[in-house]
């Protein structure tokens, strides 16, 4: 099978990881899923500037190069789109209809922001940066052009993970995401990573903008009422990679194997259930657990008996926080958290086809047993004539 991304639209490009053919910690740039609200832009880097105004005491333009020179970090981290596996949601939401694989891990090299701003100086009373993307384009509810912008809280702006990043896997961007320079924000989801930054503005008042207000939000009721949360940090949730829904699996010893991630935070345990929650064993973790980064995980599911099963994963983070078994509905097909049934089949192992419309293979067997039931009394036959009779 080639190794590709799962295009979910094609114009612009919203493409997922292939996560049944995930191996390893990191995942390869050209497997990495892409979310586009618009076409998106191609930029010169060599005439390319970012510039940094607002509420600074100096506003200053960095060239690319410019950015290149200065004093890099290098974060490994997990990015989920907070609308990865809308398409399982009942009943339908609205949005692109992501399957599970709008996710994937990298290594992102870049500039901390705080760097930066430090060097344009805040002044009293710097609340939020906006990032501009240099993209642009209407959505149905909002005719007017506009570009995709988003802005950050100053604690998380400062944060010397946040990285104004050049590099994804130690290659210079690709367009797709976000050539040349883009804002990574560690541990929240991907909508706070602006690509194809162009501006920067520090605010001393909170940014309204479409893709901040009025899309990318939950609710929660509160004792004051219902309030309006904009999304941030990624929630902890798991994904079961291998087997694939509707699987059928032979008797005896199983293997089952995921992913796991928590935000901000490290995974600190999974857990796996065969029989729809009842009960749960706990899931090896592989390799790495470490803050913002996802966690390979398997369980061996022995003595797997033929019927219909329901697996489920379920996630703990370092901090104490679970996966939840069932969706909020008030999150408006964003954070799609809750532990997933994975329906999959155990039958004694015969002969399993690759897909159920293979005729030659179906042909093949009945051939088989036809042959296999009629060459029986042929042989007696043969032997009686043999023999000589009776
Ligand atoms: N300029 C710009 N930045 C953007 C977006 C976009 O459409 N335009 N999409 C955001 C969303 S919703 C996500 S999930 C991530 C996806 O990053 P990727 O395409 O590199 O995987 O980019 C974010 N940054
Ligand atoms: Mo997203």
């Amino acid at each position: 099978m080639p190794e590709q991304r799962k295009i979910v639209t094609a114009a612009p490009e919203n493409s997922e990881t292939p996560l049944d053919q995930v191996r390893g910690w990191v995942t390869p740039n050209s497997l990495f899923f892409v979310r586009n609200h618009f076409n998106p832009p191609a930029l010169d880097p060599a005439a390319w500037r970012l510039r940094i105004d607002g509420c600074v005491e100096r506003s200053i333009e960095w060239s690319f190069d410019d950015l290149l020179g200065l004093p890099e970090r290098t974060v490994f981290a997990t990015v989920e789109c907070a609308g990865n596996g809308r398409s399982f949601l009942g009943p339908r939401v609205p949005g692109v209809p992501w399957g599970a694989g709008a996710v994937g891990h990298a290594e992102w090299t870049g500039v901390p922001l705080r760097l930066l701003l430090e060097r344009c100086g805040l002044k009293a009373g710097a609340l939020e940066v906006l990032f501009e993307g240099a993209d642009q384009g209407t959505e149905p509810d909002h005719p007017e052009p506009m570009p995709f912008a988003r802005s950050l809280p100053l604690p998380k702006a400062l944060h010397p993970d946040t990285l104004l990043a050049t590099r994804m896997n130690g290659e210079l961007l690709n367009q797709a995401h976000g050539a040349p320079l883009r804002l990574f924000v560690p541990g929240w989801y991907g909508v706070a990573s602006v690509k194809w930054l162009k501006r920067i503005e520090v605010l001393d008042k909170p940014f309204r903008g479409y893709f901040q207000t009025k899309k990318y939000t939950t609710q929660r009721d509160t004792e004051h009422g219902r309030i309006t949360i904009i999304v941030g940090p990624m929630a902890v949730k798991s994904e079961i990679i291998r087997p694939k829904a509707g699987d059928l699996l032979g008797v005896g010893t199983n293997r089952v194997v995921g992913l796991a991630w928590a935000g901000e935070e490290a995974v600190a345990k999974v857990d796996v259930s065969t029989d729809g929650g009842r009960s749960w064993s706990k899931a090896e973790l592989m390799g790495p657990q470490a803050a913002y980064s996802w966690t390979l995980w398997e369980y061996l599911w022995e003595n797997a008996e033929p019927g219909t099963y329901s697996l489920l994963a379920r996630t703990t983070s370092t901090g104490g926080r679970m996966q939840p078994m069932e969706y909020d509905a008030l999150n408006l097909g964003y954070q799609i958290d809750f532990c997933r049934p994975i329906p999959v089949r155990v039958a004694a192992a015969t002969r399993t086809y690759a897909e159920i419309g293979n005729l030659d293979a179906l042909l093949f067997d009945i051939n088989a047993y036809a042959e296999e039931n009629v060459r029986m009394p042929l042989d007696v036959d043969a032997q009686y004539s043999a023999g000589g009779g009776i």
